[in-house]
């Protein structure tokens, strides 16, 4: 039956490129759910954009001296066109620069702040005399109160995730001068986030339990055992939303209130494009929404955005925040400011045609539950050993056999064995394997469940050996042929969440738009045969290149070159 979905992503900060890291994280399991739903006939709309606000957007421009409007702008630019490069089917890529932003979040804050769901508090908060600036978020480094990290920032401990005021950080330093900050009065706007506890305590901790993933759960609960306490949602900084109320010159609303906002101002303008109601996809609670997120912002997804929306009152609340871990790189923590990264601009400037490689390489190593690595040598024999040896080499087989014996021409099945039976029922198990496992966001493992069904493809071939049969017992060969090309149609559909480019190649060779059904998801789970014997297939066409030793090396090298 039908859903109607809201997936988002992660909005990315535009201080620089995107990176593997934020691929396997967050935006190539988004983009198998967001596809996987779509196939299978619900009605999704899957949306991002630009985080364009906060510090980590003035502190590079201040490293720049450039203006945060110069960077915000070269970065939006070059994370829109790879993201279109490496096939994230965003359905909205905005920009919280973006006027309809500025309203939207405006907007949500006046509701707030009209219902009573802030308190506002004249407090000392950190100055830097030298700078003469306050030092909110990233402009104060110091020891995290939870888990002792030393460089923890102001807002937010990156190690553990925690979230907390800035009044809370051991020996606080500014990480513009590096001197010990003063302390200056100013007044902000405090969520009253404790208000939230019990609806909070109930939503995750008893309703939510069993549906969230344990790393996100026990995040949660570790923050709600602690206790909420109110959160300052605006900020003594010059770029940003302003904050829409009297007496807020020179303030802004804090970057954690306004980004996820985001994702609602880009379905509003992306719903204003297509001429479609919003409120569908944000304010119907038979919608399901879910975010896709790392792991350092589960708090602001779980706790602190749902008081947000409750707060709000018209809003659903998310069904799902699967987050995964983090993925390092050759065995360290990828880091932007070290330059440690495999930098997707670059990726595809290397490898122009090989997006799927770097999309199965991420699926299939995706750190879903605990931290994994990305090695360059893995990317390698992952190609290598399976991309081309399996799943290419199966197709390949197949197309050859069908054009060397039937001119291209698919044959008549004539009687299936039990053998071939086992085969398709093998097959349809495996569709039905991959259903459950994205739909309980299990991508590594329902990726490998659609290489098994190339596997099964292989040994079929290897144990039929048409090859041989051919002479003696012609007929037979049709059968084998016929269900060979069976399974390369289930894989050219299957494929499209995981290798989107993949897929479309092999229904191209496959012919996929003159056969006499539809190439759906649908019909392959009723056990349907989409291909159509008579129908003329293309020519074969390698749908995988190796890799080769150099190849690697020379990215390796690259990688230390920028250390
Ligand atoms: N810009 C990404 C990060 O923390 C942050 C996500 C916002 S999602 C609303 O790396
Ligand atoms: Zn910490």
């Amino acid at each position: 039956m039908s859903k109607t979905y809201t997936i988002t992503a992660a909005l990315p900060y535009t201080n620089g490129p995107i990176h593997i890291g934020h691929l396997s994280g967050v935006y190539i399991p988004a983009d198998i759910y967001a596809r996987f739903l779509r196939i299978t006939g619900n009605e999704v709309v899957y949306i991002c954009g630009s985080d364009e606000h906060g510090v980590p957007i003035t502190i590079k421009a201040k490293k720049e001296n450039k203006t945060p409007q110069e960077i915000v702008d070269r970065y939006h630019k070059n994370i829109e066109e790879s993201f279109n490069k490496f096939g994230i089917s965003f359905d909205n890529y905005s920009r919280t620069s973006a006027k309809i932003h500025h309203k939207t979040a405006s907007d949500f804050f006046l509701k707030l702040h009209d219902n009573g769901s802030f308190k506002e508090i004249t407090s000392e908060q950190y100055y830097d005399k030298e700078e003469k600036q306050f030092l909110p978020d990233r402009f104060l480094l110091g020891t995290c109160p939870k888990c002792g990290f030393e460089e923890s920032y102001g807002d937010q401990c990156e190690k553990c995730g925690t979230s907390h005021n800035a009044s809370d950080l051991i020996d606080p330093k500014s990480s513009i001068s590096g001197n010990v900050p003063s302390l200056k009065s100013t007044k902000h706007w405090f969520l009253k986030l404790d208000m939230f506890q019990d609806f909070l305590k109930k939503w995750i901790l008893e309703e939510n339990k069993n549906y969230w993933k344990s790393n996100v759960y026990g995040q949660c609960k570790s923050w709600l055992d602690d206790g909420l306490k109110p959160r300052a949602v605006t900020r003594d900084l010059d770029w940003g939303v302003p904050v829409p109320v009297d007496d807020a010159d020179g303030k802004v609303l804090y970057v954690w209130f306004d980004a996820p906002i985001g994702y609602i101002s880009s379905t509003i303008e992306w719903a204003e494009k297509n001429n479609k109601s919003w409120e569908k996809y944000w304010m119907d609670e038979k919608t399901e929404l879910v975010h896709f997120i790392g792991k350092d912002n589960i708090v602001f997804h779980c706790i602190i955005f749902p008081s947000m929306l409750k707060a709000h009152g018209e809003y659903i609340l998310p069904k799902n925040v699967p987050a995964n871990e983090f993925l390092n790189l050759e065995g360290s923590k990828i880091s932007t400011s070290k330059n440690w990264a495999v930098w997707l601009p670059d990726y595809l400037e290397d490898f122009p045609d090989k997006q799927d490689v770097l999309r199965y390489v991420l699926t299939i190593n995706a750190p879903e539950n605990k931290d994994n690595d990305f090695t360059w040598k893995d990317f390698q024999n992952r190609n290598n050993g399976e991309l081309v040896s399996v799943l290419g080499n199966f197709i390949n087989r197949v197309v050859v056999l069908t054009k060397k014996y039937y001119e291209s021409l698919i044959p008549d099945p004539n009687t299936l064995l039990s053998v071939d039976n086992d085969v398709i029922n093998s097959a349809n198990e495996s569709i039905l394997k991959i259903e459950q496992l994205i739909s309980n966001f299990k991508f590594r493992d329902a990726c490998t469940e659609f290489m098994n069904i190339a596997r099964l493809g292989n040994k079929y071939l290897a144990d039929e050996e048409p090859w041989k049969v051919i002479k003696d017992n012609p007929e037979r060969v049709k059968t084998i042929i016929f269900v060979s090309l069976h399974l390369s149609s289930i894989l050219a559909v299957v494929a499209e969440p995981f290798l989107p480019f993949t897929s479309q190649k092999i229904k191209n060779i496959l012919n996929y738009k003159n056969h006499n059904i539809d190439w759906s998801w649908k019909n392959l789970k009723q056990k349907q045969f989409i291909v159509s014997n008579g129908i003329k297939i293309n020519e074969p066409e390698l749908l995988f290149s190796r890799i080769e030793d150099s190849e690697i090396q020379y990215q390796i090298d690259k990688l230390k070159d920028n250390i």
